[in-house]
């Protein structure tokens, strides 16, 4: 049986949480006592340091072959507003963040119908040319899934493909809710939660680091959340490839699955999933505060309940905002360190790799 004080005995000896115990924290209405042994686990990580990189999100297309009901973002090839960037815009945007001092791209898109597979290496390549220091963290295991089907060459090929191209790193999007119980109620064409931890193996398996996430506040209950916690800590036991963890907080304007705006999760709902993350989650060393989706004053909040990184600059986001998201669409380096120290914390900049740039 779970208790709050057998679960803080555990945290403190450095014991590991059941899927019971995680259950049972994201049913307590105990909030502070779960943040306060949060903050405890992620201080025993990571002291008072925050880390934050400078990045810019280019989102290559929104034409995507999927229709994910939770998605604002996505449009037919021939619908109205539907998108795909020239080489030359991505290649100017790239060049504009770097002018910018960022370290990273993030550049992810939707599963275009009609592109070829060596359009992706193009891309990878026109960006690296503009500077091997560049990182680039780009597609989704979902995207990587498309690649190999459209190139009827192996996921394993694939990644190693783009990895020649200048792929650096994957990051965490697509995961969504594993269960699939609730994936064939809000992804029904997505890949299965299966396939995406498959493709996650195996680039782990190549050597690119990537991350993970989780979609909630939809149709999900506590005990999706638990699982999905749970195969992620278990991939991660045998490959130690994931970077961070980063809740994504479902954001219902524009989508298919707002019923008025009730679906939003809330200010508690997104500290205490945070915590959870961070206790559960014991082999994962990152716990993110995505600003983006989060809104500012909880992102900075969620660093005394376990999270440890802000993400970063990011300038122009769209997935969120298309649906709603009421953060600005990217920050300053300024606003935020300012985040950070008024949360009382250590900023240090850092690379993709978790790697440290600079102590302010
Ligand atoms: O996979 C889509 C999510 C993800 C909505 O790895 C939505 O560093 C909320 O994965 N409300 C893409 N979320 C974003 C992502 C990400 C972001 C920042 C950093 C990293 C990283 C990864 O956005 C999608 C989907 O799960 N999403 N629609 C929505 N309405």
């Amino acid at each position: 049986m779970s208790s709050l004080a057998a679960i803080a005995a555990k945290v403190r000896d450095g014991a590991r949480l059941s899927d019971a115990d995680a259950l049972f924290l994201f049913e307590s209405e105990d909030l502070l006592e779960i943040g306060e042994l949060a903050a405890y686990a992620n201080a025993r990580k990571n002291g008072r340091r925050v880390f934050y990189n400078v990045n810019r999100h280019i989102n290559y297309s929104n034409i995507c072959a999927n229709r994910c009901r939770f998605c604002a973002f996505r449009r037919d090839s021939a619908e109205a507003g539907g998108y795909l960037l020239g080489l030359e815009e991505i290649r100017s945007r790239a060049e504009e963040a770097l002018r910018q001092g960022a370290t990273e791209i993030h550049m992810v898109g939707g599963l275009h119908p009609e592109l070829p597979f060596p359009f992706y290496g193009e891309m990878l390549r026109t960006v690296k040319a503009l500077s091997t220091d560049l990182h680039l963290k780009a597609f989704t295991a979902v995207e990587i899934d498309h690649f190999s089907r459209i190139s009827g060459l192996s996921v394993r090929e694939v990644l190693l493909s783009l990895r020649e191209s200048g792929l650096d790193s994957l990051p965490g999007g697509g995961a969504e809710i594993f269960a699939p119980s609730v994936r064939t109620e809000i992804c029904a064409e997505k890949i299965s939660g299966d396939r995406w931890l498959q493709v996650m193996e195996e680039a782990h398996g190549c050597g690119l680091r990537s991350n993970a996430t989780m979609l909630y506040g939809h149709l999900e209950n506590f005990s999706d959340r638990v699982d999905h916690l749970a195969r992620l800590r278990d991939l991660q036991d045998r490959t130690g490839g994931f970077q961070a963890f980063i809740p994504l907080s479902f954001q219902p304007g524009n989508t298919s699955l707002q019923f008025g705006r009730e679906l939003r999760s809330g200010g508690v709902d997104d500290l205490k999933t945070i915590a959870v993350a961070r206790l559960y989650l014991d082999n994962f060393s990152n716990i993110k505060a995505y600003w983006v989706l989060l809104g500012e004053k909880i992102a900075q909040v969620a660093l005394a309940f376990g999270a440890n990184d802000l993400d970063g600059t990011v300038v122009d986001e769209r997935i969120g905002h298309e649906a709603g998201a009421e953060s600005p669409r990217g920050m300053t380096r300024g606003e935020i360190l300012r985040l950070i120290r008024r949360a009382g914390r250590e900023p240090v900049e850092r690379d993709s790799l978790y790697r440290e740039i600079r102590r302010h």
